[in-house]
């Protein structure tokens, strides 16, 4: 065991939370797990939003220096589309964004809320005015996933989180695809840890893959189970650049966790959601975006190279 605080690798923006419902044109229960991407030289939200019948839809947010001035879409953006989409009945939700150089687009992976349980659903834009769907991708109860930015040995390749055993047991799985729409080659790539681990039993991924040069940035959750409820926190793993099937490190200890008030209080307590991370490679700085309590949406900073770093400290006890 060694002593190095994990926690401390992430630093809380100080204006957060950075968007709340009222901040909303309409409204809004709550604004929460936006997928997040550079556009047109400005930081772009794809925020989630819950109306006031419980089923969210998407609306962009922009900012140009990510953290202040937000200027969100009038109307909603992505609507839920259950006439042609029957599998978004009950709304879309938590969009991981990555932008695909190959296509010229950016590839959208979200969650339908069909009457059966939540599924995966892809999408593509050029704008984030319109948009493309390509239909459910995965049947349920699967959710989670996110797109690597280009193929790996000729083909696409996602990572997703079926569920099984009551929703009581998730890991995290990878799939390949040689046309985005048919994907095949389950296998698993993180497992759930298990007893008292802070990853114990359910584990899904956050951000959409990370390229850098010592392999893929994974950031993903784990749900402890205990008396009053659940607590999401975040940890971090790295996959080999050619074989993302293969883990180089995964650490210990988890690298965020709810512990301010705007993370502990609201709709679901002590939930710290991201679905988006932008990495400046010039400044070495990874921002996380992330939904606190399914309630308001936060940002934290970090330097890529710590996390690099820590995740080979973390690994070697
Ligand atoms: C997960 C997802 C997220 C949500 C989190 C905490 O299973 O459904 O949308 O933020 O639970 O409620």
């Amino acid at each position: 065991m060694n002593f190095m605080d994990s926690t401390s690798l992430f630093t809380r923006e100080k204006n957060n939370p950075i968007l709340t419902a009222a901040d909303w044109p309409y409204p809004a229960n709550t604004v929460f797990n936006a997928g997040a991407t550079k556009f047109n030289d400005e930081y772009l939200l794809l925020v989630r939003v819950e109306d006031h019948r419980g089923f969210s839809h998407l609306s962009v947010a922009r900012s140009k220096d990510g953290a202040s001035n937000w200027q969100i879409d009038a109307e909603p953006t992505l609507l839920p589309d259950a006439e042609s989409y029957p599998e978004e009945a009950w709304g879309i939700e938590d969009p991981r964004i990555t932008w695909v150089a190959e296509l010229g687009k950016f590839v959208i992976l979200y969650t339908a809320y069909s009457t059966n349980g939540p599924l995966v659903s892809l999408a593509t834009t050029e704008n984030f005015k319109t948009f493309a769907r390509l239909g459910a991708i995965t049947y349920p109860e699967n959710k989670d996933a996110a797109l690597f930015p280009r193929k790996i040995n000729g083909r696409w390749c996602m990572i997703h989180r079926p569920v099984y055993g009551a929703g009581t047991q998730a890991h995290i799985w990878l799939a390949y695809s040689p046309d985005l729409i048919h994907w095949g080659e389950n296998r698993i790539l993180l497992k759930a840890r298990t007893g008292g681990w802070w990853d114990a039993n359910k584990i899904g991924l956050n951000c959409p893959p990370i390229e850098t040069p010592e392999g893929w940035l994974i950031i993903y959750h784990g749900v402890r189970h205990h008396a009053s409820g659940s607590i999401y926190r975040i940890g971090l793993a790295l996959l080999d650049l050619h074989d993302p099937g293969k883990v180089i490190h995964r650490g210990k200890r988890w690298v965020m966790g709810p512990e301010v008030p705007y993370e502990r209080t609201g709709d679901v307590i002590d939930a710290n959601f991201p679905c988006g991370a932008i990495f400046e490679q010039e400044t070495d700085m990874l921002r996380l975006y992330y939904g606190a309590a399914d309630t308001c949406m936060a940002l934290a900073t970090a330097k890529m190279s710590d996390l690099l770093d820590f995740l080979k400290y973390d690994c070697k006890d």
